[in-house]
């Protein structure tokens, strides 16, 4: 690898791997990705991309392993890091909410006072619910959260949701919106001037897109 190469990190394979690929083809940016492929070096342009899981990105950014990231506001915002958000990207828009069972009723957020919520984002959940002076207990679980309630493992859930599909199928009803979310670039702290000036041209590019599209 060139040490004048910008390495980025993109999720390998899920909602947010097309989307940030298709960016960056149209940015005019030439890789080859897909299959087993872990790492990538771009035929004309000084970047190399690094296949990765999404949860892993902040991380690598943050150790300078990857100078820059694609990933969700959620990932992102749930652990500290001293990382810059350096481009809003607009797709895999989605939010983080509560939701409780559907034949439940819902006055306010006080209603979750002492209760147990499933959540794979138990540090937003918390700060959440502790800013509007409740106070609940967190049942961190890595996957199928929606099924939490109906095998009496919490009383109430906290989970992305995107068309609400989900929790519909799984008897829940959302009930309030924690956190809005989106894909975003990341950047390392202190990154070197040669590479801060690749990223400048990543930017206007990007910039150019997106001003294309809308
Ligand atoms: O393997 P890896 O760890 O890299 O991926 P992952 O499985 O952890 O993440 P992935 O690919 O599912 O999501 C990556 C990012 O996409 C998330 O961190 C969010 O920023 C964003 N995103 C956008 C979503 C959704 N939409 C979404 N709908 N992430 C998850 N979901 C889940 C949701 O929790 C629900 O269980 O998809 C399910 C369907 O949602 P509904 O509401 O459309 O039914
Ligand atoms: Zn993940």
């Amino acid at each position: 690898m060139s040490t004048n190469n910008i390495r980025i990190a993109v999720q390998k394979s899920g909602r947010l791997s097309d989307d940030s690929l298709k960016l960056f083809k149209e940015c005019g940016i030439k890789f080859e990705s897909g299959g087993s492929k872990l790492r990538s070096i771009s035929s004309n342009f000084p970047i190399e991309f690094l296949f990765l899981r999404d949860d892993d990105i902040p991380g690598y950014v943050e150790d300078g392993v990857a100078d820059l990231g694609v990933v969700g506001l959620n990932v992102l915002m749930e652990h500290t890091r001293k990382v810059d958000v350096v481009k809003e990207l607009g797709f895999s828009k989605c939010r983080l909410s509560l939701a409780i069972p559907r034949g439940e009723n819902y006055t306010d957020l006080k209603q979750f006072e002492g209760k147990s919520i499933a959540t794979s984002y138990p540090n937003l959940t918390s700060q959440f619910l502790l800013k509007n002076g409740v106070k609940a207990e967190m049942h961190e679980i890595s996957g199928s959260v929606e099924i939490a309630p109906s095998i009496g493992l919490a009383e109430g859930i906290c989970d992305i949701v995107s068309t609400g599909g989900t929790l519909l199928s799984n008897g829940l009803k959302e009930v309030a919106t924690v956190f809005q979310s989106q894909a975003v670039m990341i950047a390392n702290a202190t990154l070197s001037s040669e590479k801060q000036a690749i990223l400048d041209k990543l930017l206007f590019r990007i910039d150019s897109v997106q001003r294309g599209q809308n």
